[in-house]
């Protein structure tokens, strides 16, 4: 009870970072702590057998159940009515809670929004992460866009940045938009594939649909496989508008970009991940948060007045389109930070519901074509899935008061007490809220033009954006975004598809259209299709993203341990990298007492593996130790997991340790032809340019860092 105070009171006085947590306590239940017995029919009336339907039987026999059991009929009843229709895209997803602030007043020239603006609050924020193509029960790992969802629950209304992981978009038009996801979807014939862009419909879409050809270099690249969500940039991707207190509008971008940098997996991680741990990036979110290692964004602006609009070479409202940060760079006016997980995932990241048009005062639409139509769509699937009072759902609700006529529709749970639903009346209740006292103003822009189906001009170029970002990025990402592609073609079977998609790529970059062809069969051309500009831009490469300080912060490290292996190296090295903020997992031949040398297997104190070999697979880990220890290092060379294991992390480039024995098992089980692995015979450390950290001894806790640098990805 004090709770439902806490939380009335809070959102009577201002609301405080925590106060969206408050107000959900109004309706969680803790079953360690109320006053019930024990179970209970929903309407209240305990139950003595939850087992048994009501039965016609005599002695030892079974008879017939009984319809007249309706508690058994509750029961099963509300079992077959668990499921609400999942989202029509983005169906897989997580969340959880935090807040946003704003470093200071900065924003202020640009809009009147106190949440933009005013540095003593702290909004509470939902964030609900998610991936696109695949159903509910799909994998986390999958090449896709991520979606990027938060809902910031401010003092004047709820604002919903329903943002993605890649700053554009496929399509120009939101009137393309079901074409679009049917086309990316389970064909209709036989629904394959399950969270996969590889198949004939997509690419025969975006292969007809040239507008497309930008995103698909973002999706094709290291973006597309994010290692963690706490590691993946969020965009508005549509072009909105501030409005100030001098009634002036600027066009804006909005823009989340990660404290620990923007990372990614390889192909081959991502995709064994899928089966061997369909959850990764959900446990990943997570651990980190369980662990207090919240996660943190800075927020940014990307803002133009409206004199601007018509000064570059693409339009503004086209969201297949970047702003370069040359021409428009990056403000950052505040942070977010995730500190709190759900407490249970159906009625909170399933029922949390986001709208486009849900905005506050200072802030609001242009006429980016793709933003109208997703304002329309939000709000109508969300009455599909949750029903008309979606926006009374806990999850949902606003947290400042909201009072207003709409009435009745299913599941309807206000009471509004009272004699008058409408307005005017002649008590003068429910009056709508003038301007200057808080009401949402609409900017008063002129509109004017003829009525017909078309595009700007400037919408109709669509290829040199595409080739800023190839060239944009370096070897590697290019060499990366070339295998994705060719992965995703190949598994095209109908010729006129790939054949039809390298004649586009030829228009982004001649090279890259060759070799592709070449790999999957395709048209391989003999001039480009058109010249490569030749230009670049910052902040499009994931390199540009690196923390300031190289980190381990969060980071999954295995010690790979069998008996006999260097008890107090381990401790030490343990500590070291807690202390540089990674967690590190030991893994043995058995879960439980794994034995150091100089201990009886059996019979020592041990040290406790967290899992066993078999269990668990490198692709989990972002990088491995093998500590020294004769019969330990012995014992892994015996083990084929383990060789496996140590191969694998190796080409993944991952960074791995190794001390003492440990570096003649690693040099033997990734057979490095003329790389010299030996460990120096003294405690000096070795990195290698693959990325083997070694050394001959380790009797000192190294500065956190020093020993791992995560070399990911050349
Ligand atoms: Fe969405 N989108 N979208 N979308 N979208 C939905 O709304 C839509 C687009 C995005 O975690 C749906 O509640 C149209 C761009 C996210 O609950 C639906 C168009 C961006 C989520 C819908 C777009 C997004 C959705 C399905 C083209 C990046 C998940 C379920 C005009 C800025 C939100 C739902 C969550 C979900 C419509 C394009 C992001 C059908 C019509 C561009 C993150 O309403």
């Amino acid at each position: 009870m004090s709770r439902i105070v806490e939380a009335l009171k809070e959102t009577a006085t201002g609301i405080t970072n925590t106060a969206k947590i408050a107000d959900l306590q109004r309706n969680t239940i803790d079953p360690a702590n109320t006053p019930a017995k024990g179970q209970a029919t929903d309407f209240g009336v305990y139950i003595s057998d939850t087992d048994n339907w009501l039965k016609a039987t005599e002695g030892t026999t079974t008879g017939p159940s009984l319809l007249e059991d309706h508690i058994a009929r509750e029961k099963v009843s509300r079992f077959d009515h668990e499921r609400i229709p999942e989202r029509v895209i983005h169906a897989r997803g997580t969340g959880a809670h935090g807040y946003f602030k704003v470093y200071d007043d900065r924003a202020a020239k640009y809009t009147h929004a106190k949440v933009l603006t005013d540095a003593s609050r702290e909004t509470p924020v939902f964030v609900r992460f998610s991936t696109v193509q695949g159903p509910r029960g799909s994998a986390d790992t999958v090449r896709d866009v991520r979606g990027f969802a938060v809902k910031f629950y401010t003092e004047e209304g709820n604002w919903d940045i329903v943002g993605n992981d890649i700053p554009i978009f496929f399509i120009q038009d939101a009137m393309k938009f079901p074409d679009l996801v049917h086309a990316v979807k389970p064909e209709p014939h036989n629904d394959v594939p399950t969270g996969q862009s590889a198949h004939n419909n997509f690419w025969d879409y975006v292969g007809l649909q040239p507008e497309a050809s930008h995103m698909i270099m973002w999706v094709m690249s290291d973006r597309g496989i994010p290692r963690s969500l706490r590691m993946m940039q969020g965009f508005g991707v549509n072009t909105w508008t501030l409005h100030n207190d001098k009634n002036e509008r600027f066009f804006v971008k909005f823009i989340w970009t990660p404290e620990l940098g923007v990372h990614s997996f390889v192909w081959d991680e991502a995709l064994k991940l899928c089966g061997q741990d369909p959850d990764f990036h959900r446990k990943d979110l997570q651990e980190a948060i369980e662990n207090g290692a919240y996660p943190k964004w800075k927020f940014g602006i990307q803002v133009l007045p409206e004199s601007r609009e018509h000064e570059f070479d693409f339009d503004i409202l086209d969201a297949t389109k970047v702003w370069p940060v040359e021409q428009v760079p990056i403000e950052y006016i505040g942070e977010m930070v995730l500190n709190r997980m759900v407490d249970e995932y159906f009625p909170e990241v399933e029922q949390v519901a986001f709208c486009t048009s849900h905005v506050v005062p200072g802030i609001g639409f242009s006429d980016d074509p793709l933003l109208q139509g997703r304002n329309f769509s939000y709000f109508d699937t969300q009455i599909s899935r949750l029903g008309i009072n979606w926006q009374e759902l806990p999850i949902n609700r606003p947290l400042c008061p909201v009072l207003n006529n709409h009435r009745d529709g299913k599941s309807r749970h206000k009471i509004t007490k009272g004699t008058i639903n409408y307005w005017p009346n002649r008590k003068g209740v429910l009056a709508p809220v003038p301007h200057h006292q808080g009401g949402y103003a609409e900017y008063a822009q002129k509109v004017e033009g003829m009525k017909q189906r078309v595009r700007g001009a400037k919408f109709q170029e669509h290829y040199s954006q595409a080739q800023l970002f190839y060239n944009s990025l370096a070897p590697h990402e290019k060499a990366h975004l070339k295998n994705a592609i060719g992965f995703e073609l190949d598994h095209c079977d109908d010729p006129d598809v790939y054949k039809h998609y390298t004649k586009i790529l030829n228009n982004v970059d001649f090279d890259l259209a060759k070799e592709i062809a070449h790999k999957v069969g395709g048209i391989v051309p003999d001039a480009p299709a058109r010249p490569n500009h030749g230009k670049t831009s910052a902040l499009l490469s994931q390199t540009d993203f690196m923390p300031d300080e190289p980190t381990i912060k969060t980071r999954r490290i295995a010690i790979l341990a069998a008996d006999g292996f260097n008890g107090p190296e381990v401790l030490a090295i343990r500590a070291a990298l807690k202390a540089g903020g990674a967690t590190t997992w030991l893994i043995g031949p058995r879960r439980g007492k794994v034995y150091p040398a100089g201990q009886k297997v059996g019979e020592g104190e041990g040290m406790t593996a967290d899992h066993h070999f078999e269990a668990q697979r490198s692709t989990m880990f972002d990088a491995l130790i093998i500590p020294s220890g004769t019969e330990h290092a012995a014992s892994l060379a015996k083990d084929g997991r383990i060789v496996h294991w140590v191969r694998e992390a190796f080409g993944h480039c991952k960074a791995i340790g190794a001390i003492g024995e440990g570096v003649t098992f690693i040099r033997d089980a990734c057979a490095l032809p003329g790389v010299e692995l030996q460990p120096a015979p003294n405690s000096e450390v070795v990195l290698s340019s693959y990325g083997v950290v070694t050394t001959g001894k380790y009797d000192a806790p190294a500065a956190p860092g020093e020993l791992f640098k995560i070399a990911k990805s050349e």
